[in-house]
């Protein structure tokens, strides 16, 4: 199975460390694409790390996915509780697919505890901070070495 896997990135992520960092940390997008390098690296996985505000964007890295990668990390952001265009994409994929929050969802609004792509995601990782990539990334190269498909 191909050993690149796409991170994706939804709205507002471009901000991260300095949008309401008491709930998103003070680390950058950079310095989680920096880590998330790092440890793909050494998990032997190429990586493609991606943000958008734009919904369309999101959803055609997932089906460029399709064609090319052994799985998907995904933090869709508010899109996590809005869009079925985007679960519907995820739904075309065959590897794995992890679900990433940087902040704990269930322990917010009530808004957030809903997810479209929780109905498609292999795992969810929510509330572990910018860790969560990472742990992200470790899941799906044991995936991918244990050969998942959907
Ligand atoms: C990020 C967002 O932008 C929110 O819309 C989600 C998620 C939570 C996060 O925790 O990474 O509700």
């Amino acid at each position: 199975m191909s050993r690149l896997v796409f991170v994706l990135n939804g709205p507002n992520l471009n901000l991260l460390g300095k949008r309401q960092p008491e709930i998103y940390g003070r680390e950058t997008l950079a310095d989680v694409e920096a880590e998330c390098r790092k440890v793909a690296k050494d998990l032997g996985l190429d990586i493609r790390f991606h943000q958008s505000n734009r919904e369309y964007e999101i959803i055609d890295w997932i089906h460029e996915a399709r064609e090319i990668a052994g799985g998907i990390v995904i933090n869709p952001a508010a899109f996590t509780h809005t869009s079925v265009a985007v679960l519907d994409a995820l739904n075309t994929f065959d590897h794995p697919v992890i679900e990433v929050h940087i902040s704990n969802v269930h322990k917010r609004e009530a808004f957030r505890h809903h997810s479209y792509v929780s109905l498609r995601a292999d795992a969810v990782i929510a509330g572990c901070g910018t860790q969560g990539y990472l742990l992200g990334i470790q899941r799906v190269a044991r995936l991918i070495d244990q050969g998942a498909r959907k």
